[in-house]
């Protein structure tokens, strides 16, 4: 076929699509938007009526990036600049962190110089990971408190001085906008909605430290009705767009420098935080839109696939969860025992040194919620990929990252999350929060059939207990069929002992 046979819009969409999977947003359409279009102002009506104090701290806005698109980068400066009072702005910090694309080098710094000085570039030698990257900016700053925003964001209308005020009251206060989505193709803004019924919701975690918004919730007797406006606590934060004091974020020695690429440091800042005698807010009326990259960016950092930031969590874990705490973590990551974590001694030091509080503590001081929302899972009977003996298959939920479909049988292959399985205490078959049901299928209902799913360990049989109303019973045990070379079924059978299709092993492939 030859090149005029594309339409001019087949080559848009062509290009579009690669767009994505390069930036992991449709720079087509972004490139077609002002740089300074009027983002939407998704507050709360009564937020236009708050007076903040006149004489708020100066900010240095620290912006890390890697690889990022071209407008929707600059569209994150230029909104900064004009959604921030003048005399609040005082420097805009851009950290290159090892950017390899030509359009981040000499035209990013020529397009820059149209700001007179106030928005100003470092460039690492290497690529250091988003979390020193920030650390890097922060030791750089001037200002007197630090905003950090990812390279992708739209501030919107006054979204500075509420972040501000509560640090400007007490300067150990860290505080965070609610964060809008911005759509990756269309570029329109939408909120991502509160989970309680004044509209909030917070920071919490799964126990595989999983980022997880959770409902707003107050203890007991310190309950109290607020408005919808007021700044409110929150566990954790999601980690890329915060505000906090200078001087106090280097005195907690910023980011955990052993820390790499993407992942955990929000949860790093927000239990050092917590636990070493600070607070982190959420501020309901400064808000700042953020694009979430779309599913099939083919980035790099790879930061779904296998390991990547279980590192990153072990350290965390390992600094801050006290020793009743971190069995839950194992629990539920088990194959992060094995990756090693790098010396952690200067984190544990200040933390003796400097930190009133405990894990426990601000479990049930502050993370309350979490709790209750990611009840701590039960301890494992046995885990690791399932393999049907005398074969090199291993059940696999293999339906991508979506993980809701039927469990088949592929390749035994130690890179799959999808195939690694844990059988718990109390008789589920796990993988990650979810439950194999009776459908042997993973399904985020955990409450099917209580103590349903049992291995023994002599005859290899995989067994789950159906129950039916008048106490009636039936175990049935899983059964492999091959299908291909590579590929092949898992079904309910009678129990057999001596059929070898029903003949399973856990192994801990790592
Ligand atoms: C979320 C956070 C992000 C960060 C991350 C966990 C929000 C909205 N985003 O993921 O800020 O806390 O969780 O670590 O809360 N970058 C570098 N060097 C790298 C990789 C990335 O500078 O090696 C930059 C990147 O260009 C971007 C920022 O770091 O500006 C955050 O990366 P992301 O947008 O891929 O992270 P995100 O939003 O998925
Ligand atoms: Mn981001």
């Amino acid at each position: 076929m030859s090149r005029q046979e594309f339409t001019w819009e087949e080559k848009e969409n062509y290009a579009a699509k690669m767009s994505i999977q390069t930036y992991g947003f449709n720079m087509i359409v972004s490139d077609k938007i002002p740089l300074d279009r009027v983002p939407d102002d998704l507050r709360d009506q009564k937020c236009k009526h708050v007076d903040y104090p006149e004489n708020l701290p100066e900010v240095s806005v620290i912006i890390v990036f890697f690889n990022e698109g071209w407008s929707t980068f600059l569209r994150t400066v230029h909104s900064v600049i004009n959604q921030t009072p003048k005399k609040l702005l005082g420097e805009i910090i851009l950290i290159d962190d090892g950017s390899t694309r030509n359009h981040l080098k000499e035209k990013l710094d020529e397009y820059i110089q149209r700001w007179n000085g106030l928005v100003k570039i470092h460039r690492n030698e290497n690529r250091e990971g988003l979390i020193r990257a920030r650390s890097i900016g922060a030791s750089l700053a001037i200002k007197e408190v630090l905003v950090f925003l990812d390279a992708h964001c739209e501030a919107e209308y006054n979204w500075l001085p509420p972040l501000l005020a509560p640090i400007a009251r007490n300067d150990r206060i860290a505080t965070v906008p609610i964060i809008d989505k911005i759509d990756a193709n269309y570029f329109n803004f939408s909120a991502q909605g509160g989970t309680d019924d004044l509209g909030r919701a917070i920071g919490g975690w799964d126990w595989r430290l999983t980022w997880k918004r959770i409902p707003f919730q107050e203890k007991g007797e310190k309950k109290r009705l607020v408005s919808k406006i007021e700044p409110y606590p929150s566990p954790a934060m999601a980690g890329g767009l915060f505000a906090i004091n200078r001087q106090y974020f280097k005195d907690l020695k910023f980011y955990d420098p052993g820390l790499e690429i993407w992942g955990g440091e929000n949860f790093e800042l927000s239990f050092k935080l917590w636990i070493c005698g600070g607070e982190l807010l959420f501020v309901p009326c400064s808000r700042v839109g953020h694009i979430y990259r779309d599913l099939e960016w083919n980035g790099n950092p790879p930061v779904f696939r296998p390991s990547s930031s279980v590192r990153n969590y072990r350290r965390v874990v390992e600094t801050w969860f006290d020793d009743d705490w971190k069995k839950y973590f194992y629990a539920d990551r088990p194959e992060a025992k094995n990756i090693e974590f790098g010396d952690i001694s200067k984190q544990l030091e200040f933390r003796k040194n400097h930190c009133p509080h405990d894990f426990d503590w601000f479990m049930k001081e502050i993370a309350f919620g979490v709790a209750l929302e990611s009840p701590p899972p039960p301890m494992n009977k046995i885990w690791g990929a399932i393999q049907v003996r005398n074969t090199s298959q291993c059940l696999d939920a293999n339906s991508g990252y979506e993980y809701t479909g039927k469990i088949e049988t592929w390749n035994c292959n130690k890179l799959r999350p999808s195939q690694i399985f844990r059988l718990t205490e109390n008789g589920k078959l796990r993988q990650r929060d979810l439950c194999v049901n009776s459908e042997i299928k993973l399904s985020d209902d955990c409450s099917e059939n209580d103590a349903g799913w049992d291995f023994d360990e002599t005859t290899g049989m995989v067994s789950f207990l159906f129950r039916f109303g008048d106490n009636k019973e039936r175990k049935r045990c899983l059964k492999f069929r091959n299908i291909t070379n590579s590929s092949g079924r898992v079904v309910f059978a009678d129990c057999d002992a001596d059929d070898k299709n029903q003949k399973f092993t856990f192994v801990n492939l790592f």
